[in-house]
């Protein structure tokens, strides 16, 4: 039975990954950080087979621990600080959980293994907005890094360190420069989910408006299902590498508003959505989109959840959360 140790377990993409793993008989373990964390009654709850371990990724004896406790042939480094606007505020806290946390994974990985570090396969969970300032589109494997926030520079040096433990120590290390994904498990802090719950609930006559940031904005989105398969297969193949990982198709702000709104009947949203300067940010990424060549040819990967499909599922889901709050 393989088994897999997965940092981030408690994230939307941990507990995709996890059942996907859990799906193929591996063995899954699962990082799990802070002092009674509330999420950790979620994850028992819905994925229960999934062992978990405490630990964080500022703390290397912990993430050693954890190796040797689930002696994994899989590692796969998904904990992060993950919300873009908030690395602003917290830069220095991104740092070190979003840069300096990947070293500690990759070292932890290295002093676990000794002499043989054949024994464990990497994923590093690298990002879109490392593109930021966009030198190509679409963006691809080789296009210049341009980081926008401090989000963005910290993911930048995760990637690099990742490419760097391949190259010094021979190191199974793959990145997944992933664009945007999302899933009724997305945060609510994101804007996609923001926008799904603030639909459901002004449907259901729970609230009137939703306040945003920057309408103008497009991103390349696709369901976080999806994604999951993309970074197994990264480490499936023979020789670790770099893939970009993407629907290659970019939407608006605006364009996720008219279809969340219409699937629940709205055709003119105008007077339920107000704009607040609180929700700009001080370095906006204006454009991302991805060309998923190399995975589709390399890994056979391509995504099967479409834009719209994908945002009406959310709907969807929300809605059917809501009304279980209903009185
Ligand atoms: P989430 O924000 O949903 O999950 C982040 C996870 O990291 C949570 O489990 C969180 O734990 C954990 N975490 C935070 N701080 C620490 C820490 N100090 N030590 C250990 N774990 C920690 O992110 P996603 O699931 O959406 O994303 C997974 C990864 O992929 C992240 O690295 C993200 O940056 C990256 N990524 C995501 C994309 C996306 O569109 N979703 C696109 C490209 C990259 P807790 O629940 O306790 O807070
Ligand atoms: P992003 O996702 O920054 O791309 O990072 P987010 O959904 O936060 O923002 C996408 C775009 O929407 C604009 N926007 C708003 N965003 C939020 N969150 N809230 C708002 O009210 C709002 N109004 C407009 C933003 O300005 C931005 O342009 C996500 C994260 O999952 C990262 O961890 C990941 O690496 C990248 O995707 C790829």
């Amino acid at each position: 039975m393989p088994r897999a140790l997965i940092t981030g377990i408690t994230g939307q993409d941990g507990m995709y990954l996890s059942e996907l793993l859990l799906g193929k008989g591996y063995e899954v373990y699962g990082l799990v950080r802070g002092q009674n964390n509330p999420k950790a009654a979620t994850l028992a709850e819905e994925l229960p087979d999934v062992k978990q371990l405490t630990g964080d990724l500022t703390d290397l004896s912990s993430l050693l621990r954890a190796l040797s406790t689930a002696s994994p042939d899989e590692v796969y480094n998904l904990g992060a600080i993950s919300y873009v606007a908030y690395s602003w505020q917290n830069a220095h806290l991104t740092t070190e959980v979003t840069a300096q946390g990947v070293l500690n994974a990759l070292e932890a990985v290295r002093l676990h293994c000794g002499d043989d570090l054949s024994q464990v396969r990497f994923y590093q969970a690298s990002s879109s907005e490392m593109f930021g300032r966009v030198q190509e589109v679409p963006q691809r494997e080789t296009t210049l890094l341009w980081p926008r926030s401090p989000y963005g520079v910290a993911k930048v040096f995760g990637h690099y360190m990742t490419i760097n433990y391949r190259e010094s120590y021979g190191m199974h290390a793959s990145s997944g420069i992933l664009f945007n994904h999302e899933s009724p498990r997305r945060g609510p802090e994101f804007v996609t989910r923001k926008v799904t719950q603030a639909v459901a609930r002004i449907a259901l006559g729970q609230q009137d408006r939703i306040t945003l940031g920057n309408l103008e904005a497009r991103r390349d989105w696709g369901f976080a299902g999806d994604y999951v398969e993309a970074m197994w297969r990264m480490l499936q193949q023979d020789e670790a590498d770099d893939y970009v990982v993407a629907t290659g198709e970019a939407h608006s702000i605006r364009e996720l508003l008219d279809v969340a709104f219409a699937h629940v009947g709205v055709d003119d949203w105008s007077d339920k959505v107000v704009q607040d300067p609180a929700f700009f940010r001080p370095a906006e990424v204006d454009e991302l989109v991805g060309d998923p060549a190399k995975a589709k040819e390399r890994l056979g990967w391509t995504p099967t959840v479409g834009f719209a499909d994908l945002v009406r599922m959310m709907v969807d889901s929300d809605l059917e959360q809501q009304r279980q709050l209903l009185p």
